[in-house]
């Protein structure tokens, strides 16, 4: 069983990046990171936003949690739910169906509860592995991974350790290909090697000026590029 369990972890289709609207505050940086090692691996990304049941609406009727997460919508689908009182399971229940789906967030963002929320009668844990990766540096992660009932295999791949493999293995000059929000305008920086930190001719941060690109995806950017994040 534990070579089905590395068969599974070498095949996933998806990343689910679990986040709540308070309790804690959303974190956007880590959000950001785990974009980032998505990217890299070619992994597809979903974003969860939980405990929409604790959301706040403003006098304009804008919610706090599409302030900070509506921007990704743009890139990355976002499913915005309540374990607490099921609304959205339905619809992210059908986006993991039948795939095999890491999913990764900060501690009590409710990860155990939708993960059971997603399985009424009660999700199987069908074991936990520990993988060794990384170039010359070797991560344990601990990874429970969990099977949905149903004619579709779907697997869930709870992995507490992701965070510390977050950039592992991006090279600078590979990070802006990371960001999709960047890539329309790689190609037309005036220096092809341009850093998009403070070049002259840079399409990057004119379309941050214009309001194309989302400033808080450009700043995260710009930290992870600068090295400034540790
Ligand atoms: N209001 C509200 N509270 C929730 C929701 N989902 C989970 N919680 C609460 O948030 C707290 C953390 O939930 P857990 O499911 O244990 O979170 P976790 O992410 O698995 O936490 P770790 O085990 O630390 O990784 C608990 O008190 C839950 O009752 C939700 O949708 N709405
Ligand atoms: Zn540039």
């Amino acid at each position: 069983s534990e070579d089905i369990e590395q068969v599974i972890l070498a095949n996933l289709d998806q990343a689910l990046f679990l986040f709540s609207v308070r309790d804690p505050t959303p974190h956007p940086r880590m959000l950001d990171r785990f974009l980032v090692m998505a990217e890299s691996r070619e992994l597809l990304a979903l974003i969860g936003v939980n405990k929409m049941d604790l959301d706040e609406v403003d006098g304009a009727g804008a919610s706090l949690a599409k302030r900070i997460f509506g921007p990704y919508e743009a890139v990355y689908p976002v499913f915005y739910v309540s374990a607490a009182s099921g609304s959205g399971v339905a619809a992210l229940k059908a986006a993991v169906e039948g795939k095999i789906t890491a999913v990764a967030g900060p501690s009590g963002v409710g990860k155990s509860s939708l993960l059971n929320a997603l399985d009424p009668d009660r999700i199987r844990d069908i074991g936990s592995v520990s993988t060794a990766t990384g170039k010359g540096r070797h991560t344990t992660i601990a990874t429970e991974l969990l099977r949905l009932p149903g004619e579709q295999e779907t697997y869930l791949a709870d992995t507490p350790g992701i965070r510390s493999l977050a950039l592992h293995g991006v090279a600078p000059e590979e990070l802006d290909a990371c960001f999709p929000e960047l890539r329309p305008y790689l190609d037309q920086c005036f220096y092809p090697d341009c850093t998009h930190l403070h070049e002259p001719g840079c399409a990057v941060r004119q379309a941050v000026a214009d309001g194309e690109i989302p400033a808080a995806r450009y700043e995260s950017y710009a930290i992870l590029r600068r090295g400034d994040d540790g």
